[in-house]
C-alpha cells in the first residue's frame, strides 16, 4: 500500500486539533559559545546559599536558603531567597516569607511551584528566636514549619512568593511529588529538626496540596517502621499511578488513592535516604522500554538504625559505591547494578537530554548534616569532597555503565546543602554548600558557598538542531504533531533521522542530594526524510496515561545523534489541576525517505510514485515494532501491576 493513502485520514485528524496551531519559536543556539567542555566554570553568585534550587522558566533559576546571615538584604534583614537570571548571571533577592530551613518543593499542573514546611524562627547561629511570628531581630523570620509557599515563576520582579495556607502538621524535611492529577503529595518530615528523626517528633504521614475540604493527614506504615533515617523519603509516581517510596532500609508501594501500602523487600547494601544521602533517579521512560519505570540508587552509607549517633566520627566513615535498580511495576526485587567508580554521599543525579545521568556533588567520606562537636570538620559531618563527576549510561551493558566521559573535577567542594539542575541549553548548574548552622565565610574548610558554576557536557559546543513546530502544550494520547529539521540540523545526513529523539525532561526541585519530580520521557516518533536531507518528525504526544509523566511544565529537547537542541519549556497536560484528559493513541505514519525524482535507489523495499515529482521508498515498512503494543503496555500497566501485588 502506498504510504500516501495510509497517511490521508491521519492528516485530517491532526488538522482537526486546535492545539497544533500553538507552536513556539524554534530554539536557537546556546548563548555561550566555545564553552570549556567537560569542565566547570564559575559564572556568578546566587546571593543566598543554594540549599534549594529549581529552574522556574527558561531564563531563571529560583534559589532558596535557610534563614541565615547572608550579606544580601531585603526589608532590613538578611535575604533567604533569590532569583538568578541565567542570561545576565545576576541574582535578585526575593522574600520567601517564613523560614525555609530544609523545606521541600514541587511543581503543580498549572505551572506554579510550591515550597513546603521548614523550621521554627531562628536567631543567629540557628538558635530559636524569641518571637515565632517574625518580630525578632536580627532575622525577622516567621516560623515556617507548616508553611505552604507558592510562586508562579516569571522572568522579572513581578512574581513573588506568597503564603497559600498551612499544612495540617509541622514538616521539616518533607518530600514532594507531583501526582497524575497535577496535585502534589507531601510526605514525611518531623516537627523540629535534628540530625535524624525520632519517635518524639516524627510526622509519619502524607497530605496533599491543594487539599480537599476535610482532608486529614494519612499515616504511612513505611514511615512508622523506618525511624530514624526516614527524613526526605524518596518517592516517585509509577506508571501504575502508585507511588514507589523508599526510606532507611524500607521500601513500599503506596496506592495513595486507596490509602493502602504494600511492603517490598528492603534496600540492599546501604541507606540511600538522608543523612546517608545516596544518589537516586528514575531512568528515562522510553518507547524501547515500553515506558516502564526503573529507579536507580547509588552510594550512601551502610548504617544500622541504632548507629545514628550525632557524636560519632562521621567525617571519617566510608561511603558506599554500591548501586541497585528496581523496576517496581514488573518485579519487586532490587537488582545489582555497576558500582560507582568512587564512593560518595550527597551526590545529585541529573538526567541529561541524551538519557545519560550526570552524577556529581557531595563527599567521599561522611554524611549529610552538621554539628558543633569535635567530631566534625568545621561543623561538617562529611569530608573529602567528591570533586569528580561521573556519567551513567542506562543502556550500556552491565559492567560498562559508568564512565568519566572527559569530565574534569570541580574546584569547589559541594558538601551538605548543595544543589544542581539541568538547564535548557543542556548544561548543568551547580550551587550551594553550607554545612553550618549560620553563614561561615572564612577560617573553615567548607565555607558557605554563593558561587554558582556550570558544567558543560561533551555535546555542548556542537551545533544544535533548531526544530520548528514545538507545540506550547502536549497532551496524553491523540494525534501526532510534526517537527521539522533542516539539513543542517541533521548534519546533512538524512540517516540521522534514525538517531533522533524527542524528549521531555522535568528538572524538578533540587535539595539535599534529591531532585524531586525529576523524570524524563522519550516520545514515540517516526519521520519523513526529504531528498535535500531535511526531515519531518511525526511525534506522538505522551501515551494516554498521566502517571507516566504527571502534568505540568517540562523541557522539550530534540536530540539528533547525541546532540540536544536548546530546550523549550512546554506544558504537559491540560494546564489545570485535576483529572487529565486522555485520548486513544493514534498510530504514527511509517518512517520513509523521499528520494529525488530520477535518482536510482536500489535498496528501497517498497517504492511508489507520490505524484509530486518525488519517489518514495519506505525506510521501514511500518512504524517500529514497539509502536502500538508499546503504547498499550504503558496504558495497561496498572492492571499488570495489580497482578504483581495481589499475592502479597
Ligand atoms: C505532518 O506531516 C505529514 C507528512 O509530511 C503530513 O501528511 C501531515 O499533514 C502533517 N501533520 C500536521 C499536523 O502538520
Ligand atoms: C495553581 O493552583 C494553586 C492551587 O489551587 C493556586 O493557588 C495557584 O494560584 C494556581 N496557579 C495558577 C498560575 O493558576
Ligand atoms: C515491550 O512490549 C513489547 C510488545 O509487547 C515486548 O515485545 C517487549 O518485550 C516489551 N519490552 C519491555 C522492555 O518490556
Ligand atoms: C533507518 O534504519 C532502518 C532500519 O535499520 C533502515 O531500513 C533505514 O534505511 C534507515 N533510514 C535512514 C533514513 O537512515
Ligand atoms: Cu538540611
Amino acid at each position: 500500500m502506498p504510504p500516501r493513502r495510509r497517511l490521508a485520514p491521519l492528516a485530517l485528524l491532526a488538522l482537526a486539533l486546535p492545539a497544533l496551531a500553538d507552536a513556539l519559536d524554534a530554539p536557537g543556539q546556546p548563548a555561550r559559545q566555545n564553552a570549556p567542555l567537560g569542565q566547570y566554570d564559575i559564572v556568578g553568585n546566587t546571593l543566598v546559599s543554594a540549599q534549594q534550587l529549581f529552574l522556574g522558566t527558561e531564563q531563571n533559576l529560583f534559589v532558596i536558603d535557610k534563614v541565615e546571615n547572608n550579606a544580601a538584604q531585603l526589608d532590613g534583614h538578611p535575604a533567604w531567597a533569590s532569583r538568578y537570571a541565567l542570561a545576565s548571571n545576576k541574582g535578585t533577592a526575593m522574600d520567601a516569607i517564613t523560614n525555609t530551613f530544609c523545606a521541600g518543593g514541587g511543581v503543580l499542573a498549572n505551572g506554579s511551584w510550591l515550597v513546603v514546611g521548614g523550621n521554627q524562627a531562628v536567631t543567629t547561629g540557628g538558635d530559636p528566636a524569641s518571637s515565632q511570628n517574625g518580630g525578632a531581630a536580627p532575622y525577622h523570620d516567621p516560623d515556617g514549619g507548616k508553611s505552604l509557599r507558592l510562586l508562579t515563576p516569571c522572568d522579572d520582579d513581578s512574581c513573588q512568593w506568597e503564603l497559600v495556607g498551612q499544612m495540617s502538621t509541622r514538616r521539616w524535611y518533607a518530600s514532594v511529588e507531583t501526582l497524575d492529577d497535577g496535585r502534589v503529595i507531601i510526605m514525611g518530615g518531623d516537627a523540629n529538626g535534628g540530625f535524624v528523626n525520632d519517635a518524639g517528633q516524627t510526622n509519619p504521614t502524607y497530605e496533599f496540596f491543594p487539599a480537599a475540604a476535610g482532608d486529614q493527614p494519612v499515616t504511612s506504615p513505611l514511615l512508622q517502621r523506618t525511624l530514624p533515617a526516614n527524613l526526605f523519603p524518596l518517592m516517585w509516581v509509577l506508571p501504575s499511578a502508585r507511588l514507589f517510596v523508599q526510606a532507611n532500609f524500607g521500601t513500599a508501594i503506596l496506592d495513595y488513592k486507596a490509602q493502602q501500602e504494600f511492603q517490598l523487600p528492603d534496600m540492599p547494601h546501604a541507606v540511600r535516604t538522608y543523612p546517608a544521602s545516596g544518589g537516586t533517579a528514575m531512568l528515562p521512560l522510553t518507547p524501547a522500554n515500553n515506558w516502564t519505570a526503573t529507579i536507580l540508587f547509588c552510594s550512601g552509607m551502610n548504617v544500622s538504625p541504632s548507629d545514628w549517633d550525632p557524636n560519632a566520627a562521621w567525617p571519617t566513615k566510608a561511603t558506599s559505591k554500591s548501586c541497585v535498580r528496581i523496576t517496581p511495576d514488573v518485579s519487586q526485587n532490587y537488582e545489582e547494578d555497576d558500582d560507582v567508580p568512587s564512593p560518595r554521599s550527597m551526590g545529585n543525579m541529573i538526567l541529561l537530554p541524551t538519557g545519560k545521568i550526570l552524577y556529581l556533588n557531595g563527599a567521599q567520606t561522611g554524611v549529610a548534616g552538621y554539628g558543633t562537636g569535635s567530631n566534625t570538620v568545621g561543623d561538617s559531618y562529611a569530608d573529602n569532597p567528591a570533586f569528580q563527576p561521573w556519567l551513567y549510561d542506562p543502556d550500556a551493558p552491565s559492567g560498562k555503565r559508568w564512565s568519566m566521559d572527559g569530565l574534569s573535577p570541580s574546584t569547589i567542594a559541594r558538601m551538605y546543602h548543595s544543589s544542581a539542575t539541568l538547564l535548557p541549553d543542556g548544561s548543568v548548574a551547580v550551587a550551594g554548600s553550607s554545612p553550618h548552622p549560620d553563614v561561615v565565610l572564612t577560617g573553615t574548610k567548607f565555607p558557605t558557598e554563593y558561587r554558582i558554576e556550570i558544567i558543560y557536557p561533551s555535546y555542548y559546543n556542537t551545533r544544535r538542531p533548531e526544530p520548528q513546530g514545538i507545540p506550547a502544550s502536549i497532551g496524553y494520547g491523540g494525534a501526532f504533531f510534526n517537527l521539522t529539521l533542516s539539513a543542517a540540523d541533521l548534519g546533512n545526513d538524512v540517516t540521522n533521522l534514525n538517531r533522533t529523539s524527542v524528549v521531555l525532561v522535568r528538572t524538578g526541585y533540587s535539595t539535599h542530594a534529591l531532585n524531586m519530580q525529576q523524570r524524563m520521557l522519550v516520545l514515540e516518533n517516526t519521520y519523513t526524510g526529504a531528498a535535500d536531507a531535511s526531515g519531518t518528525l511525526h511525534v506522538a504526544p505522551v501515551p494516554p496515561n498521566p502517571a507516566l509523566f504527571p502534568p505540568g511544565p517540562a523541557l522539550l529537547f530534540v536530540v539528533v545523534d547525541g546532540t540536544p537542541s536548546v530546550a523549550r519549556l512546554v506544558n504537559v497536560g491540560s494546564g489545570a489541576i485535576g483529572t487529565q484528559p486522555t485520548r486513544p493513541p493514534v498510530p504514527l505514519p511509517g518512517s520513509r525517505v523521499l528520494a529525488a525524482a530520477g535518482s536510482s535507489s536500489s535498496s528501497a523495499p517498497a517504492a511508489g510514485a507520490t505524484g509530486d515529482g518525488t519517489k518514495v521508498h519506505a525506510a521501514s515498512a511500518a512504524p517500529r515494532a514497539w509502536g502500538l503494543s508499546g503504547l498499550w503496555a504503558a496504558v495497561l500497566a496498572p492492571l499488570a501491576f495489580a497482578g504483581v501485588l495481589l499475592p502479597l
